[in-house]
């Protein structure tokens, strides 16, 4: 008997990379109230969600924010962030992911996302996905991000599915731990894989075709 009957994929690192448009959201959010912030703290954002994100990037202010204040610059960025979005294009999907999610689909398995993202349906719809996962759990079902396990154990319920079957393909050491937390297998690439975070730490996606 096989080991595992779903794979839920986190998005921004994995499927595809929304990171640089991320970081340009936020180095103009930041110039705009006089923050320093680079593609280091930008690094530092990856998997967490818009909320954190923000005082990450606040942590390099001279002044204390409120709730309401924060809430506009949270928009603003997001603002510019959807913008950006917007000229995506099924060409951002390299053809090595869709290649692989197309033979694990062929193998019978069921297939998810479970992103911190609430952008999430937005960026499958632009890269050609929209109608593709057999469940998505993103940042518009969960109150809890990364690593707290929620939007995996979700993503699980949505499958119907005990946790122990799904493995969990992600990019950030963050969720690996969400993985671990929720009853997971995780398997990793990027940073995740660099430190070493996974229970299978791989080169890149396809090579889940020699673990599944
Ligand atoms: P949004 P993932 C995460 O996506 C990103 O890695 C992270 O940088 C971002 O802050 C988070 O989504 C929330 O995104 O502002 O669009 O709700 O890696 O979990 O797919
Ligand atoms: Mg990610």
């Amino acid at each position: 008997m096989r080991e595992f009957d779903a794979v839920i994929f986190d998005l921004d690192g994995v499927i595809c990379y929304t990171d640089e448009y991320h970081y340009q959201a936020w180095k103009a959010m930041a110039d705009s109230i006089g923050v320093y912030f680079d593609r280091e703290i930008n690094n530092r954002l990856r998997g967490v969600s818009r909320m954190a994100s923000l005082e990450i990037v606040l942590e390099r202010a001279e002044r204390k924010f409120s709730q309401a204040e924060k809430e506009v610059l949270a928009d603003q960025k997001n603002e510019l962030y959807k913008k950006l979005l917007a000229n995506m294009s099924p060409s951002e999907l390299s053809d090595e992911v869709k290649s692989t999610l197309d033979e694990l689909r062929g193998r019978g398995y069921l297939l998810a996302i479970g992103s911190s993202s609430k952008n999430a349906p937005f960026i499958l719809r632009q890269i050609g996905l929209g109608d593709y996962f057999d469940a998505v759990s993103d940042g518009n079902n969960i109150t809890h991000s990364k690593p707290d396990p929620e939007v995996f154990v979700k993503a699980a319920e949505m499958l119907s599915l005990p946790a122990e079957r799904c493995l969990v393909v992600e990019d950030a050491v963050s969720g690996a731990e969400a993985a671990h937390r929720g009853g997971m297998q995780a398997a990793c690439v990027g940073d995740a894989s660099r430190a070493g975070a996974g229970d299978y730490n791989m080169k890149s996606v396809k090579d889940l075709l020699e673990i599944l």
